[in-house]
């Protein structure tokens, strides 16, 4: 049993290679990952995160006169409910695109631009995280161990997870098994649906992470291992934001509604307009909807649970479905 109970490692920071790309491109093939301190726009980052503090607010678990996301001690029963490696999200902040209009604001698309070398196509793969203090290990430090590329089949991804406020080690921030980007995915394939990486797979002195602060990024490969960290600290809600771009250059996914679903094909209505006909095979991965998104779904299942006016990112390669999930915003 490989999992680590602390985490010591810390990730190397790239931010002074910004603007050399050879430097850059030689600390991703080494680590899979660059780690940017202070780069992102504090006006911006304080525009995104206001809703999340006024909802802390209004469940009253954070005192008025706070900036910052610290418990006051009252009772969490209005906090969201755990979910599958975290918890649900607020109900107001559902569906929110505030994202979408956070990275095309101009300091940060410039961020990314200069980062990535090129314009950044963002996917709705978006998850805006909050974790309440005091949680307990018992189910091990790590709350999912996991390679975003292995979900996200038919496209080459890149995530970007930023922290909202500061998040100190205890507070449980992203950590990434440095290196590993190399592959192979290493989910067990045996163990559907959700195909969990063994306890065992990754050494524990892999893991690194870091008391990150607003401003810091962390870019990191499809193929690398990663995890959320349980929030042990006393009084902090932890925040973070992560999404995912296509690689510069590749095609993006399909986003829309579907038109008309079966058991062999769907027809959707794409957001610019287009409409797309499109045909399962043997590799079509459908992922479940709502709370089961991490699960693979049977032909069958696909088709009762993937109806008319649902909206979906679609992956094809020559018409035949790669990837069919629900956006996640
Ligand atoms: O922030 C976390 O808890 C985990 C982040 C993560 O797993 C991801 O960005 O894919």
């Amino acid at each position: 049993m490989n999992a680590p109970t602390s985490i010591p490692g810390t990730l190397t920071d790239s931010t002074r290679l910004l603007g050399d790309r050879s430097a850059l491109h030689a600390a991703w093939d080494r680590d899979g990952y660059w780690y940017f301190r202070s780069v992102l726009d504090a006006e911006s980052l304080a525009w995104f995160r206001a809703p999340i503090m006024a909802e802390l607010k209004r469940i009253e678990v954070v005192d008025l006169n706070e900036d910052a996301p610290v418990w006051n001690g009252r009772h969490l029963e209005r906090f969201p409910p755990p979910v599958q490696a975290g918890y649900a999200p607020f109900p107001a902040l559902v569906k929110s695109r505030r994202w979408r209009d956070f990275l095309a604001r101009a300091p940060i698309a410039e961020f990314f631009r200069e980062a990535l070398g090129s314009d950044v196509h963002w996917v709705p793969v978006a998850e805006t995280r909050v974790m309440p203090p005091r949680e307990t290990c018992q189910d091990g430090l790590l709350t999912y161990v996991h390679q975003d590329g292995f979900y996200n089949e038919g496209y080459r991804c890149l995530t970007a997870w930023m922290p909202l406020w500061p998040i100190r080690r205890e507070a449980g921030g992203l950590t990434v098994a440095a290196g590993l980007h190399r592959g192979p995915y290493l989910h067990d394939l045996q163990q559907p649906p959700r195909y969990p990486i063994p306890a065992d797979a990754i050494n524990a002195d892999q893991w690194r992470t870091a008391d990150y602060e607003v401003g810091d990024v962390v870019l990191f490969d499809r193929m690398l291992p990663h995890s959320g960290q349980r929030n042990r600290s006393k009084h902090d809600f932890r925040v973070s934001f992560d999404v995912r771009c296509v690689l510069p250059g590749d095609p993006a996914p399909i986003v829309g509604h579907i038109l008309e679903a079966t058991a062999t094909g769907v027809r959707v209505r794409a957001e610019d307009g287009r409409v797309h006909n499109l045909t399962f095979d043997a590799k079509s991965y459908c992922r479940g909807l709502g709370r089961n998104a991490g699960a693979r779904l049977r032909p069958l299942e696909v088709a009762q649970q993937y109806q008319a006016g649902q909206e979906v990112m679609i992956t094809e390669e020559a018409g035949m479905v790669r990837l069919r999930r629900e956006p996640k915003y």
